[in-house]
């Protein structure tokens, strides 16, 4: 059995910054926003004017240690589904860990107390799996990932991880349970954020994986950032899964009140500043995740007919570069193993709702022969769909072939064969997904099933075998 365990570091860390201060077109009246120093970086409202729109209500799910239904941040309003794998409420949180990471999503914002979550239209569906060892069952967030799918949730908050390690399967975590539980999350149409991972649970430091569920396809693997832009020591690397980049230190949230209360004279019950020492300087990938979570929210929110891997590009590739410039002195110019595509923008990503948006794939996932193929049938004799080398690796249909179909056509003979072709071609800087056209062919040969794989450069050549 395969456990998971929260990506929230065990080790207090010293604050490397002071706080930042908030500048954004709309100022929330929470009078502990101003320690939210990320909601600045992240360019959180600057979208926005004086005041936030009025949006209908988009389902995150937090898949965590519950939350503390009882917060005055988290009025049950704001609940839309909860449910326990552990035992005990979900609506109550011994952890505290799934309640700083609802916080940051979604803290009632405006109501002049405490902070400002990120994602104002936001409603939760919170699925409660982490034991109070801070072990996870894989089964459990399997079937967690399983039921937010099915609650509605558009997106998927998962601050937790696996070993990855693909030279040594004895500790690598992969799980086909797991990996289902997001083909079906994905299937239903759900964005997908998981941090990359610490290195504290890692055989070394700095640890060049990311964990999983961050490892698998379409799922967005969001790595940490001090307050100054560099890329912390425990932020797990990853060239191919770490894809976006977000403050991750010094993060300042809500905490369940029965953990702030063995501190009674700390004034700010039910925030980090008054919980126990690894929430009050908080950091890990975990409370990066939340803040693109976040982001996807509010893109679903204003533009509810997005696919969600259109969304995963927009916030993706709207991500500002980190490099030498701006903090980072070992990232590389371009997308790179430390900060993925870079730092999340929350204003260029609804910015870029105005421009021409990425093309909707349909067909995904379809990331394996067998049932996890995409089905083509019926009089489709091509198809439109995307790749991209980092987040959909492989593209497989299943082509079914009927001898004698066809319109008109006559029966073909024994020595012809179906042809599966693929034109157009594949950005070998992965900066563009494209278009790629398999044709069926125009007789049919007799009774089969084909399947037709287009593979990323990288693999193959962004070629097509059948
Ligand atoms: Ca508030
Ligand atoms: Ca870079
Ligand atoms: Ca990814
Ligand atoms: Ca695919």
């Amino acid at each position: 059995m395969r456990t998971t365990t929260l990506a929230a570091l065990a080790l207090v860390l010293a604050p490397s910054a002071l706080a930042l201060p908030l500048r954004a077109s709309f100022v929330p009246n929470d009078p502990l926003a101003p320690r939210q120093y990320y909601l600045a970086q992240d360019h959180a409202f600057d979208a926005f004017g004086a005041e936030l729109p009025v949006l209908d209500p988009v389902r995150v799910a937090i898949i965590d240690s519950g939350i503390d239904g009882g917060h005055p941040e988290f009025p049950r309003s704001r609940v839309w589904a909860a449910r326990s794998w552990v035992g005990g409420s979900p609506l109550t949180d011994e952890e505290g860990h799934g309640t700083f990471v609802a916080g940051v999503i979604a803290a009632a914002i405006n109501n002049n107390e405490g902070i400002a979550g990120m994602a104002f239209p936001a409603q939760l569906v919170v699925a409660k799996i982490a034991r109070s060892d801070q072990s996870i069952d894989v089964r459990d967030e399997a079937g967690a990932i399983r039921w937010a799918a099915d609650m509605g949730a558009r997106v998927i908050n998962l601050s937790i991880g696996g070993l990855r390690d693909p030279f040594n399967p004895r500790r690598d975590t992969f799980s086909r349970i797991e990996a289902n539980a997001i083909e079906y999350a994905v299937r239903r149409g759900a964005v997908l954020v998981a941090a990359v991972g610490n290195s504290d649970e890692a055989p070394q430091t700095p640890w060049p994986y990311a964990s999983y569920p961050a490892a698998l396809p379409h799922v967005i693997g969001v790595s940490a950032l001090t307050p100054t832009g560099k890329v912390p020591t425990f932020s797990n690397r990853d060239r191919i899964y770490n894809d976006i980049a977000a403050p991750g230190q010094e993060i300042y949230s809500t905490l369940p009140r029965s953990l702030t209360s063995f501190r009674p004279l700390c004034p700010n019950q039910g925030y980090s500043d008054c919980g126990p020492d690894e929430f009050r300087h908080a950091a890990g990938t975990s409370f990066a995740a939340p803040q693109v979570a976040a982001a996807a929210a509010v893109l679903f929110a204003l533009k509810p007919t997005l696919q969600a891997d259109q969304v995963v590009n927009i916030l993706e590739r709207s991500a500002t570069d980190v490099n030498a410039s701006n903090g980072c002195k070992q990232c590389p110019l371009q997308r790179d193993a430390f900060s993925g595509w870079g730092r999340l923008d929350v204003a260029k990503a609804i910015a870029a709702l105005d421009g021409v948006l990425p093309p909707p794939d349909r067909l995904e996932p379809n990331d394996d022969a067998g049932a996890s193929a995409a089905r083509l049938s019926g009089k489709v004799t091509s198809v439109k769909a995307t790749v991209d080398f980092w987040d959909d690796q492989i593209d497989v249909y299943r082509i079914y072939l009927r001898k004698g179909s066809g319109s008109g056509s006559r029966s073909m003979g024994r020595r012809e064969r179906p042809r599966i072709c693929c034109s157009g071609s594949l950005a070998r800087n992965g900066w563009a997904t494209s278009a790629h056209r398999i044709s069926a062919p125009r007789r049919r040969s007799a009774r089969a099933c084909r399947t037709s794989s287009v593979t990323a450069p990288g693999r193959a050549g962004g070629t097509t075998s059948r």
